[in-house]
């Protein structure tokens, strides 16, 4: 198994037409969730994924078992619950000028929610070469952030983990707040996270090199600065230097020469200018074309420029999950000495 995901995925409803909320008058339903669009996404790219997590005995749920197990996910770690329900989210397209993004969820106490360390099969979770979470399941319930406590905690023999800090304002209900997100971010191995995010989680200002020195800890460390592109910071993992391999590292830290100590960006990618149509799961296809990267071993730029190609296809279409294109393409794009590169 390549990647396994944990985290709730919801029924999601897209607008009929752009707008506010209050005056959109039909929505679309199709499928979101943050760690499960990767998997998917990671999927439709070749690899061998699962989603893990819990969703309502309902016909939501079962549309979300069968959405998600038709992208070739294996499924069968989700467990369906008979006393809560699955969770489902309206939002408006927001993203063309002059739209705000609205969301309104409809999760508090949803199945998802209900995941903990003893509820979850543990080793079905830590089974991959990588293991994706991210923030949202933190906010979800103390059961949750338990068990996030428990898959980033240190582990002889863990997977490389890979934490996308995902902070959505709307579901952080003051038991606890955003702050836990450092933390977590700390235990993992690589970690995505928007500048704009860093700002409002964590109050961090001052672009990569001040979110670097936040967050030294994690071997790569992805900023995302939406469309003007992504910054890696790296360093070699303990295991790396033991083992003085000149490959990417069993943990996934690449083998690049800026993979050193010091607090400048190892590499950078500029987004693609696309016309976007919708912004929502733009960061899991970016996660994604990452991770299928690093998984094959790809320098970091090539990381980067792949994460660029998967997120320019979920920005062009109207949902939160989209297919990448196909690898041979992708690859072929990738290693283009073209304008949009630099
Ligand atoms: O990253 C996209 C996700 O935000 C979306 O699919 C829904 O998981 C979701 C969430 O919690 O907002």
């Amino acid at each position: 198994m390549d990647v396994v995901a944990l985290g709730e995925s919801m029924v999601t409803f897209l607008p009929a037409r752009p707008g506010r909320l209050a005056d959109v008058p039909a929505f679309h339903r199709s499928i979101g969730g943050a760690e499960s669009n990767v998997a998917c996404t990671l999927a439709a790219a070749g690899h061998t994924t699962r989603w893990v997590s819990r969703v309502g005995a309902d016909g939501f749920g079962d549309h979300l078992v069968e959405a998600v197990g038709a992208y070739g996910v294996d499924v069968s770690h989700v467990r369906r619950d008979p006393s809560r329900p699955t969770g489902v989210y309206f939002r408006t397209a927001g993203d063309r000028a002059g739209d705000t993004h609205e969301v309104a969820y409809y999760r508090a106490g949803s199945a998802a929610s209900a995941m903990s360390p003893a509820g979850v099969d543990l080793d079905a979770v830590r089974a991959g070469r990588v293991l994706h979470l991210s923030g949202i399941t933190a906010a979800l319930s103390p059961d949750c952030l338990a068990l996030m406590r428990e898959l980033t905690a240190p582990r002889p023999g863990r997977p490389l983990i890979s934490f996308d800090v995902n902070h959505r304002p709307g579901l952080w209900r003051g038991r606890y707040g955003p702050e836990v997100l450092l933390d977590l971010a700390r235990g993992a191995d690589i970690v995505f996270v928007g500048e704009d995010e860093a700002e409002e989680a964590w109050g961090v200002t001052g672009g990569p090199a001040a979110i670097r020195e936040a967050l030294p800890e994690p071997p790569v460390l992805i900023l995302k600065k939406g469309a003007a592109g992504a910054v890696a910071f790296c360093r070699p993992s303990a295991g790396d230097r033991a083992a003085g391999a000149a490959r990417a590292g069993a943990d996934g830290t690449p083998r690049s020469p800026g993979c050193d100590n010091t607090p400048r960006p190892a590499a950078t990618a500029p987004a693609l200018k696309v016309d976007v149509v919708a912004t929502t799961g733009a960061g899991d296809a970016f996660a994604a074309g990452f991770l299928s990267a690093t998984l094959r071993g790809l320098p970091l730029t090539a990381r980067l420029r792949h994460g660029h190609l998967m997120a320019a296809a979920t920005l062009t279409t109207p949902g939160d999950l989209t297919s990448p294109p196909p690898r041979p393409l992708a690859d072929r794009l990738a290693a283009l000495d073209a304008p949009a590169w630099e």
